[in-house]
């Protein structure tokens, strides 16, 4: 079974968890969590490259010996040597691992002193006051404890959308190999392009369903079928995604696509609207009577409501059918609308290739533009620059962008915004950048006034251009911090800043809501990869989604501008 970069990532998170608890050498475990993090990074699946003969020690990070992990992963979806770690390490001890405040020391402890094997161990000891009991716990590491594996069940069922497409291209691959079978696409959350997916709904158009249906429950990642049918059928994946398949004619393949992409809140509307027409749709058609008036498309059925086409990002029911009625729906921002990208970095700080190759990627994606934003001197972790190394690298780029042509490299930074409010650099330097980025990279604690009061702050420095992942979240690992979103988009307008929408899969922050708040209130918003990497420049088309589902237009996008028009708009007074 084609095996996802996220399962990959997994497996090596794991092993390097184990191996802590283990007492191995740190290095060693280093090396694995790099290499989950470069997987997980990376644009294109590890199956696809070994499938197409690519070498994985191209991959930074990756040597001969992991090359070969991979290798064993993708071939037998499992790492032997993982298998021989967790005779000696109890496997359970990696997930507690991985809750937030809980390190290998830390785990080490709870299963010495109270035999803490599990999640459930875990929640018991916490619950009755045990943990308060070993030597630097206290209660309040009991409530953290309580409250991490809640939020850890909560979304347990949700993938990354990456993650969800590098499950569902092997499997719409094999259905569409199928002889009879015309059209297989996905529909439901994932077409809509939500961030997070909770299963996958498969829709294909076939004259006999029976083969397509046998290929399905006998694809090979499939660990159980849940239910199987003639013409429907479900079933859960290695991974534990639950996948849906319905096979449907031609002739009502629209109103099955519109009906299965949903969401309900738009599908309940639509059907109410259709209801006051005296029309009635399902997922069959849209029916007058018995007569069936439309079915064989989506356009059809909306222009028969009388409705504009709605782009499945805008189909939550808030408000896509009244402006369809309008013909007012916004024109989406395209991948191809976009300029450039305003927030990368390069090995001079934690990201992983030189300027050039990063201009080579930028290049081959036909931007005009390219920020370096490289960290600050505060994120010592990640190599940040100082005052005088930023220099050196502005003069770099000066050289650089003499050789460039047409194309034009920006002196950038992603300045730590620190606890007061102030930026990690003097004003004398950013003075000279092109486009100055802030971020908040610690105390994520603050109560949500301070913390809102700090970024505003920050934002008074009349240098300050853009925020970056506004939110701080990580999904599936850390939720937003505390913050009045609404006043720090208000305090952007007043100063004539920005903020961002950060398209690394696990960030998409701002959400879609917050882009949509953005726009209502005519706040412009930068799409920035904060790349690491020339092959993560590609998951612009991410961030470009989570703008779609906020009602954006090319207008309303910072790097949908050409250079002088959007050095005008950095330009404050
Ligand atoms: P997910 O899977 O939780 O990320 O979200 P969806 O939207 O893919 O939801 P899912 O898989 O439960 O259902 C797929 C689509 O099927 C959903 O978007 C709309 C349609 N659908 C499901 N249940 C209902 C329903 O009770 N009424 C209507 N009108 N549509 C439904
Ligand atoms: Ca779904
Ligand atoms: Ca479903």
């Amino acid at each position: 079974m084609p095996v996802s970069n996220g399962d990959i990532a997994r497996i090596f998170e794991r092993y390097a968890m184990l191996l802590e608890i283990d007492d191995a050498n740190p290095f060693r475990v280093r090396a694995y969590q790099n290499a989950a993090r470069v997987i997980q990074g990376l644009p294109k699946s590890v199956a696809d490259l070994l499938g197409e003969g690519e070498d994985l020690t191209q991959l930074e990070g990756i040597g001969k010996d992991l090359a070969g992990k991979i290798e064993e992963i993708v071939r037998t979806s499992r790492l032997g040597k993982l298998e021989a770690l967790e005779k000696r390490v109890p496997a359970a001890l990696a997930e507690l691992m991985a809750l937030p405040g809980l390190g290998a020391k830390r785990v080490k402890l709870l299963h010495e002193k109270l035999e803490v094997c599990s999640l459930e161990d875990l929640e018991r000891a916490a619950r009755t006051g045990r943990i308060r009991e070993i030597p630097g716990f206290g209660p309040k590491t009991e409530h953290k404890v309580l409250n991490a594996i809640a939020r850890r069940r909560g979304r347990e069922a949700q993938l990354q959308w990456v993650e969800a497409e590098q499950v569902a291209k092997p499997l719409l691959r094999e259905l569409r190999t199928v002889t009879g079978v015309n059209t297989v696409v996905v529909a439901g959350s994932f077409r809509r392009s939500r961030d997070t997916v909770g299963d996958l709904d498969i829709l294909a158009t076939a004259g006999d369903s029976t083969r397509v249906m046998q290929t399905f429950v006998n694809y090979e990642d499939v660990a159980e079928i849940v239910s199987s049918g003639s013409t429907r059928a479900t079933v859960r994946l290695r991974n534990g995604l639950q996948v849906d398949l319905r096979v449907v004619p031609e002739a009502s393949y629209g109103a099955a696509l519109q009906y299965f992409t949903g969401s309900k809140a738009h599908n309940i509307a639509l059907r109410a609207r259709a209801a006051k027409r005296g029309l009635k749709l399902s997922e069959y058609g849209l029916f007058k009577g018995r007569a069936r008036v439309a079915g064989r498309s989506e356009q059809e059925i909306y222009r028969k409501l009388k409705l504009a086409y709605i782009e499945p990002e805008l189909r939550e029911d808030r408000g896509e059918i009244a402006a369809a009625e309008q013909r007012t729906l916004p024109k989406l921002v395209k991948v191809d609308d976009l300029r450039g990208d305003l927030h990368c970095h390069t090995n001079a700080s934690d990201g992983r290739e030189t300027m050039p190759a990063m201009v080579r990627g930028a290049q081959e994606l036909g931007y005009e533009y390219l920020a370096i934003s490289d960290h600050t001197q505060r994120l010592r972790i990640a190599n940040g620059l100082d005052a005088k190394r930023l220099r050196l690298q502005l003069a770099k780029i000066d050289r650089l962008n003499e050789t460039l042509g047409r194309f034009r490299l920006l002196k950038s930074a992603e300045v730590d915004i620190l606890e007061d409010g102030s930026l990690d650099l003097p004003d004398e330097i950013l003075r000279d950048l092109d486009v100055v980025v802030c971020a908040v990279h610690y105390k994520f604690e603050l109560p949500r006034k301070r913390q809102t009061e700090r970024i505003i702050r920050a934002m008074d420095n009349r240098y300050f251009n853009i925020l970056a992942h506004p939110s701080g979240r990580l999904l599936g690992e850390r939720d937003a911090y505390p913050i009045d979103m609404e006043r720090l988009m208000a305090a952007a307008v007043e100063r004539g800043c920005f903020l961002e929408v950060n398209a690394q899969p696990k960030r998409l922050d701002l959400t879609d809501a917050d882009c949509r708040m953005a726009k209502d209130m005519g706040l412009k918003l930068a799409i920035s990869t904060d790349s690491h990497s020339a092959a993560q420049l590609a998951n612009m088309r991410l961030g470009v989604a989570q703008a779609r589902r906020g009602w954006l237009e090319a207008g309303d996008v910072l790097n949908a501008q050409t250079w002088p028009a959007l050095a005008k708009l950095l330009k404050r007074s």
